[in-house]
Formats: structure tokens, sequence, C-alpha cells
């Protein structure tokens, strides 16, 4: 009789345990980031103006992208910028990345390269960057990477930034991300 309850107990903690990992379906895996190696190109009031940006950054959601058609004209924030790429997989149901932030650069935006006419050129993606449930998406130059204008410091190989990604479904992820040459 006693060992039957036991059986049973075990049985019911193997459905608990079966039951529990659905329920983590929104699970978002970052491969392999890294950031470019850049210099910061501003001097130290410059970087002091990029501060005050950083406020901004919050409600940059709505702000990039505005900000970002005017991508590579004056609009730029000083301090020079870089990317960062990675490989997003997803375990679970499809996932969106919806913006990302680093102490490392004074605006962070997602953007596509694609090639107009044979001209090279940065699309900020309002919307984010879409995972398909199961699947990855790869950021990657001359592709999908995160922009990283204004940066706050030199870039320098060997050094790694965090990174904090927030995804519609997983939340929150921060990453480190160590600084390459491309
Ligand atoms: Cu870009």
């Amino acid at each position: 009789m006693r060992r039957s309850i036991a059986l049973l107990l075990w049985l019911f903690g193997l459905v608990l345990a079966a039951c529990a990992a659905p329920t983590t379906t929104t699970a978002m895996e970052i491969r392999d980031p890294w950031v470019r190696a850049a210099v910061n190109t501003a001097v130290a009031e410059d970087a002091m103006a990029g501060m005050e940006h950083g406020d901004n950054a919050t409600n940059s959601e709505s702000g990039e992208t505005t900000a970002g058609m005017n991508h590579g004209g004056e609009s730029m924030p000083a301090g020079g910028n870089s990317a960062a790429y990675m490989v997003l997989v997803s375990s679970g149901n499809a996932d969106r990345l919806l913006s990302a932030s680093t102490d490392a650069a004074t605006t962070v935006e997602i953007h596509e390269t694609q090639i107009d006419d044979g001209v090279m050129r940065m699309r900020p993606l309002v919307d984010g960057l879409a995972i398909p449930a199961g699947g990855q998406v790869e950021l990657k130059p001359g592709g999908y990477h995160i922009m990283l204008m204004g940066l706050t410091g030199d870039l320098d190989e060997g050094e790694q930034i965090t990174l904090t990604l927030n995804f519609e479904q997983a939340g929150a992820i921060e990453v480190q991300a160590p600084v390459r040459m491309p």
C-alpha cells in the first residue's frame, strides 16, 4: 500500500515535470554576441552632451523612426557609432526583438542594411525584428544589426559591453558582447 502511494507521488511528480516544460515556450537564446571595434570621436564635452540624450532614449521606441530616417546625416549623435551582431534563437514561440540598450551608446536602434540601386542603406526596423517560432535570425555585417550611435567611449578589441535586449515575449535579456574587429 505504502509503496503504491510512493509510486503515485512519483508519477504525479513526472506529470508535473512534463507540464512545466511547455510553459517555458518563450525561451530565447542569444548566441555569439559581439560588437564591432570603434573609436569614440567625441571629446569629453560631447560625451557629456550625449548623456542628456540618454534620458530621451527611454521614449526612443517611438522617436527612433524619425531619428533613424536621418541616419548618416548631421542628426547622428556625436561620438561615433558601431553595431552589435548575434544570432537570436527561439526554442519556443515566435518572438520579436523590440529594442535594445547599452551604457556604451546614447542611442540604440535595430537596423537592416539594404542595397538600393547599388547604394548601401540602413533602415530602422520600427516594428522590431521578428524571430519565428522554433527558428533563428542572424544579425551580421551587411544585414540586420543593432546600431549603436553616440558611443560613450572607445570600443577596443578585447573589451566587452553589456547589452540589454527587450523581447516582446521573453522580456529583457542581458548579454555580454565582446568587442571584435570585423
Ligand atoms: Cu545601422
